[in-house]
């Protein structure tokens, strides 16, 4: 059962030609095609905004692409570069929910009801993605949301490049109605021959259709697609939550020997971890830790939990015990905590060995921050702390933090209130290449 909108689908603009575009700023408001040597056989990838303007687009043969756009920068295919970038993007969604399902090289579906009391509502989420892939990745991505995979979909290509598309609850059928067919998602060419000889040009002439006429000349799937035209669709996002992991790390503005400090830094990630597994209704089995030192020695270390959790207490625990040995006489720069091996409680075979009083307790927590704001209730020990703010900005991010707060100061409503790990935690150029994992 859903209410609100809240599954986001994710695609980013001409990946591959924006990702070279932002490497060589030369190519920015060009024409660009990638894809090979325009007189090889091969045809196109990618192609910027500029180049489809004349007409190219992705799987057009080169050769046509260059008659069309003689003067376009014809480019190779660099793999391993866009799937880094990929990665990199994959990672920014990910922060935000671990209810994330990747369906191709730059695009994601994520269902993120129940992460709004830690980031807001999911338009707002939306923005947030959107933002952050900008600063940190330096590309634009098209969300769309919505109650559906389905109308997610659609919406996040509406309005591209750079679009946000919001599509309320109760609107899908409404919405999808006035566009063309070619919009619907998994309608082929056979298809659309079919649909055509019934008058069908927009979804909404699809809707209207009787179901049974489409049924005989299209096969049973003919019922799916129907549905799917009125937008109905329940199928979920399928997160791979057994593979996803959640973790949040925080870099020193001056690297410190300070156990206290040391101590509240680890308290407040695992806070901050811990909540966000409750928002993904998961569980973690194991806890990691990240360790860097002033010479930039990292460490890493994991255990494994007697039971999995979603409490900040057995996580900020363990995360000490595995955090005391490796910082003993060393100043340290960075700590992170991670939570791995993630499982709804169900699967995990959980019996109620947790006192019930302590998950209300928690729960109720959970409740107030959601209606009152991330910040209503505080650890008495995090009080004054930068770092006290579980629900708020992710300390591991300082590179958003940083390039946010730096150029667009409170912008997209990244809690300009307190700056959570934000200028309390400025990262340096030396953190670009992000948590090595
Ligand atoms: N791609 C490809 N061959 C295709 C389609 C796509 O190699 N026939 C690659 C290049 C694209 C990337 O996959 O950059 C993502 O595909 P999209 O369909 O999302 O297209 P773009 O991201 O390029 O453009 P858009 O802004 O329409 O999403
Ligand atoms: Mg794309």
């Amino acid at each position: 059962m859903r209410t609100g909108p809240t599954i986001l689908h994710v695609d980013l603009d001409a990946f591959f030609a924006a990702v070279e575009q932002r490497d060589r700023p030369e190519l920015r408001g060009r024409p660009v095609i990638v894809g090979g040597d325009p007189r090889a056989r091969g045809v196109v990838s990618a192609a910027s905004y500029e180049a489809r303007a004349f007409g190219v687009h992705s799987a057009m043969p080169l050769r046509t692409a260059a008659a069309l756009c003689p003067a376009g920068a014809f480019l190779p295919v660099d793999g391993a570069k866009y799937r880094r970038e990929s990665r990199r993007v994959m990672e920014i969604l990910g922060r935000f929910t671990p209810l994330l399902e990747q369906v191709s090289i730059d695009e994601a579906f994520l269902d993120v009801a129940g992460s709004e009391a830690l980031f807001g509502p999911p338009e707002e989420i939306a923005r947030r993605i959107k933002a952050a892939v900008r600063d940190e990745v330096g590309l634009t991505a098209s969300v769309g949301v919505a109650t559906t995979k389905l109308v997610a979909k659609v919406a996040s290509d509406l309005r591209k490049p750079d679009g946000l598309v919001v599509v309320p609850p109760g609107e899908e059928a409404a919405f999808l109605a006035p566009l063309p067919i070619r919009r619907l998602w998994g309608v082929g060419e056979q298809t659309r021959v079919v649909l055509a000889e019934h008058g069908v040009r927009t979804i909404g002439d699809l809707a209207a259709l009787p179901v049974d006429v489409l049924v005989r000349r299209l096969g049973a799937h003919a019922a799916t697609l129907h549905e799917r035209a009125r937008g109905i669709d329940s199928s979920p996002v399928t997160g791979d939550v057994a593979a996803k992991s959640v973790s949040h790390e925080h870099t020193f503005d001056v690297d410190t020997a300070d156990a206290e400090v040391i101590e509240r830094t680890l308290l407040a990630l695992s806070e901050g971890v811990a909540s966000r597994l409750r928002a993904g209704g998961v569980r973690a089995s194991t806890v990691a830790v990240k360790v860097r030192d002033s010479g930039f020695h990292t460490v890493t270390r994991q255990r494994t939990l007697p039971e999995p959790t979603d409490l900040a207490d057995p996580i900020f625990r363990t995360a000490l015990d595995l955090v005391r040995p490796e910082v003993r006489g060393r100043r340290i720069r960075l700590l992170g905590v991670g939570a791995h091996g993630l499982g709804e409680p169900a699967q995990m075979g959980l019996f109620a060995t947790e006192d019930p009083r302590r998950r209300r307790a928690v729960e109720a927590q959970d409740e107030i921050r959601r209606k009152y704001g991330s910040r209503a209730l505080t650890r008495a020990r995090l009080l004054g702390d930068p770092l006290a703010d579980p629900g708020g900005r992710d300390p591991l991010q300082p590179l958003r933090a940083r390039r946010v707060g730096r150029a667009r100061p409170g912008a997209e409503g990244l809690e300009g209130a307190g700056e959570a790990g934000g200028a309390g935690s400025a990262a340096r150029p030396d953190e670009e290449q992000g948590p090595e994992r």
